[in-house]
């Protein structure tokens, strides 16, 4: 009974991703989908990338938390548009969630929307939002442990961000033994190094993002 109701609970979300994602095609939008473990960086290294990238491009954010607008409010600091969701409890966003807020926003007006899912490791990486792309956020003092015990997560996603390199010097994690747990997992992701701390990295994320976006505009 217990498989059952999982079934048909993850067959209603494949439903409204499906929605979701005919309106994200239709209107050419960008939706990056970002996971991590609580206090990764997510939503640090989205103002870093929305600085980068607000000239260019017109960016929206939705944010999942189980309380709180404390992240929308700092998305809106700089000048993007951002709508947050509560979960009340839930450990991750699910794709009727997703739908019930895009009606918020005019994606006539909207380039790349990104979506700063409940941080939690585990639970957010089995549900389709209708994304273009999921992207995990891996921090370096979480330990390099954290590609092996939580396969889930690094599975499903298409790139790593390996966030809060500034401070390498002080914390034991080898970057060249998580690219090849990685490698290991999934062989179609792969690591961006960086830090939204002080920049570092940035280039190669902001490029991705692009190359990105220009895969997702119709001829
Ligand atoms: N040193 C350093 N600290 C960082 C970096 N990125 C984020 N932080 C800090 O890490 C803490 C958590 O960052 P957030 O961006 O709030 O993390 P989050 O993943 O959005 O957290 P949740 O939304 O709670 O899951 C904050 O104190 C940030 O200032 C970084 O690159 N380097
Ligand atoms: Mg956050």
């Amino acid at each position: 009974l217990k498989v059952e109701l999982r079934t048909d609970v993850l067959t209603n979300n494949n439903l409204s991703a499906d929605f979701n994602r005919d309106l994200f095609t239709k209107t050419n939008t960008l939706v990056v989908n970002l996971m991590s473990s609580p206090g990764a960086g997510k939503t640090t290294t989205l103002c870093e990338t929305i600085r980068r990238l607000s000239s260019e491009f017109k960016i929206a954010v939705i944010e999942g938390d189980l309380a709180t607008s404390q992240d929308a409010d700092r998305i809106r600091e700089t000048g993007a548009q951002a709508v947050q969701i509560n979960t009340h409890g839930g450990c991750h966003l699910d794709a009727r969630m997703i739908a019930s807020v895009l009606p918020e926003f005019d994606f006539s007006e909207v380039d790349i929307l990104f979506i700063e899912n409940v941080g939690n490791l585990v639970c957010p990486s089995g549900y389709d939002l209708g994304q273009t792309h999921k992207v995990a956020v891996l921090s370096v003092p979480e330990g390099n442990d954290k590609i092996p015990k939580y396969p889930t997560m690094f599975m499903r996603t298409e790139l790593v961000l390996l966030n809060k390199i500034d401070i390498l010097p002080f914390v034991d994690f080898d970057i060249e033994m998580a690219k090849k747990d990685l490698e290991a997992l999934n062989a179609n992701s792969s690591i961006i190094s960086l830090s939204a701390r002080s920049g570092e990295g940035f280039d190669t994320w902001i490029q991705w993002i692009k190359d990105a976006y220009n895969a997702c505009q119709k001829q």
